[in-house]
């Protein structure tokens, strides 16, 4: 009998994401590596999860750790070899499990030896390849700025123009204006898929087509080079461009595949455009405006605290504005993010777990396809981090030696670093209370957390109620709930700077999502319907199976699902 796929599957998966350099070393050099992975998939499988993302393992000159790649068709030998792909992807495979590749091609590294051709004379057949200029009044051809400091502009001295790089030199932008790039880059695509990889993570592919001219950006007082959302983000021909790229490579391809955008700056009306499946563009997006909220949009590093009520209305819009078209990413990590329970939770002894497991009850109960990141189903925190040299990311180095430059402050400079740096997320997978957190027996890349002695994976998963068991009910409840998938989404309380509520419905059932995000109790008024409802999940100890009231007494950071049958209202 034929088995009709359903194209829509990852509806209903969970995705990991793994950050292959942090994640677990087999070869003890003190970085991941792709067998460190095979040795932990029973870890994932138990955890539950539907799709593995590995971040970039391709070669590269790993400026930006893998975002600068050299080589589209092979592994960095940091991580491994060809053949180690393909047998961890075989046991992904054997498992139940899907893999997806992490796609960079808004730019490539310097030493690529497209770009290496590029450079060598301004008449090379691949000059047109990236985005060269001429000086303008002997200086950058725009003011354009990077995201990891200073000017998006380098000099080439050899040829005597200038080439355009959003993100650090050593990653310059490609023309995606030349179809022959785009054709390049389908065919980096059918070749990771012919080998079996079922779908790619791309990152900031909302970048590809620059404005028309390159205009200068808005001027900002004091900032010589702004990052100009508006030359690059959803430029003229991104649809056309991924449409392309979609048709191209899969087009009557057999298979389950799933693809994700990561789109920085995109706007709710865009990612409808870039989801609607009848557009055959992407199948979700990842939005940045919620990992926005709590600081200055100008400079990540300036802190400004967080206020519930604004990433809710974020989060609720965004709910919204995908609910009939369309279709939202989950996430509150990733390698560029700090740890979700030091951000937006409390990661103090006494609210640490329960808020990890709060703010995931939040996120897992939303319409869309949840993300996990590595480490932040064990509740993983920020590093401690004391002074600048303890920042390895070139984004925090860059920033830190900017400030120090321009006699800025250097102690507001190190607060934001501790609070926003991307080094928070990359600290190594914390799976035992042995010598470096049981992540390589040699010096690590970058210091474990010292709280692993007590917060790691092996703590966790004898414990019922750990963190971990929260994530893994979580997973288990998207998978066997139905209304988790589709379920309408209804904001409650929307002003309450505490409580995070909202209500899930279909014809037929109903659910209640209800978080105290904060320390203090709080007795909240649901009203009569969920009289009866039954308790689906909670995070703290003792809540009864059922509510009888027609209010909840919620301790701090208390989180709970209820299911209740729609129009019913059941006599106690
Ligand atoms: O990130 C895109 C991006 O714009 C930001 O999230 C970025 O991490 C930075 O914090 C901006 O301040 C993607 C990757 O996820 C990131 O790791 C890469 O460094 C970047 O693209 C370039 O490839």
């Amino acid at each position: 009998m034929k088995v009709r796929r359903d194209p829509a599957w990852w509806k209903s998966a969970v995705v990991y994401q793994i950050y292959p350099r942090s994640f677990a070393d087999s070869s003890g050099d003190g970085i991941g590596d792709l067998a460190g992975i095979l040795g932990r998939l029973d870890y994932l499988r138990s955890l539950g999860v539907d799709v593995i993302w590995l971040s970039p393992i391709y070669r590269s000159p790993q400026a930006d750790n893998g975002y600068d790649i050299s080589d589209y068709r092979d592994i960095d030998p940091l991580f491994g070899t060809l053949a180690e792909f393909d047998a961890l992807l075989a046991r992904v495979h054997e498992l139940g499990m899907k893999l997806v590749m992490d796609l960079v091609v808004n730019h490539t590294s310097d030493e690529h030896p497209w770009f290496v051709e590029s450079r060598s004379s301004r008449v090379s057949p691949k000059r047109d390849w990236y985005i060269w200029r001429d000086a303008r009044d002997g200086a950058e051809p725009n003011n354009w700025g990077s995201f990891f400091s200073g000017p998006a502009w380098q000099w080439d001295p050899a040829t005597g123009q200038y080439y355009l790089h959003l993100f650090d030199r050593k990653q310059p932008d490609l023309n995606w204006e030349n179809p022959q790039v785009r054709k390049a880059v389908q065919d980096i695509m059918v070749w990771w898929l012919d080998r079996g990889v079922d779908g790619f993570r791309m990152d900031v592919i909302n970048f590809i087509s620059k404005t028309e001219g390159l205009p200068d950006a808005p001027a900002i007082p004091g900032h010589p080079f702004v990052i100009a959302f508006e030359g690059f983000v959803d430029g003229p021909h991104v649809h056309d461009y991924l449409a392309e790229l979609t048709r191209e490579v899969f087009e009557g391809r057999q298979g389950d595949f799933i693809t994700i955008g990561e789109m920085p700056g995109v706007t709710p009306e865009q990612a409808r455009l870039y989801t609607d499946p009848a557009r055959g563009e992407l199948n979700m997006v990842f939005q940045f405006e919620h990992v926005s909220v709590d600081h200055s949009l100008t400079n990540k590093f300036d802190y400004r605290g967080l206020d519930l009520v604004v990433l809710k209305w974020s989060l609720h819009r965004w709910q919204a504005a995908l609910a009939d078209t369309g279709w939202n990413s989950l996430y509150w990590n990733n390698h560029d993010q700090p740890r979700v329970v030091s951000r937006f939770g409390d990661d103090a002894p006494d609210y640490w777990a329960a808020s990890a497991k709060a703010l995931a009850t939040i996120l897992h109960g939303m319409r869309g396809t949840p993300f996990v990141y590595q480490g932040e189903e064990l509740g993983m925190t920020n590093y401690p981090f004391r002074n600048a040299q303890e920042h390895k990311d070139l984004e925090a180095v860059n920033y830190y030696n900017e400030v120090v430059e321009s006699g800025g402050d250097q102690r507001a400079a190190l607060a934001g670093l501790a609070r926003v740096s991307r080094d928070n997320a990359r600290t190594p997978m914390q799976w035992d209370a042995g010598p470096n957190a049981g992540f390589t027996s040699a010096d690590p890349w970058l210091p474990v957390n010292p709280n692993y002695t007590w917060l790691n994976a092996v703590a966790q998963l004898d414990a019922a109620d750990s963190v971990f068991a929260h994530y893994q009910a979580l997973i288990r409840l998207r998978h066997e709930s139905a209304i988790l998938v589709d379920g309408d989404f209804t904001p409650l309380m929307a002003e309450d700077p505490q409580i995070w509520a909202y209500t899930r419905t279909t014809p037929d059932r109903k659910l209640l999502v209800i978080a105290n995000c904060g320390r203090g109790p709080r007795t909240v008024e649901i009203g009569p319907e969920w009289i009866g409802a039954d308790l689906l999940l909670g995070n703290l100890p003792g809540t009864p199976a059922t509510s009888t009231s027609t209010s909840l007494d919620l301790a701090g950071w208390d989180a709970r699902i209820y299911s209740g049958r729609a129009g019913v209202h059941p006599v106690r």
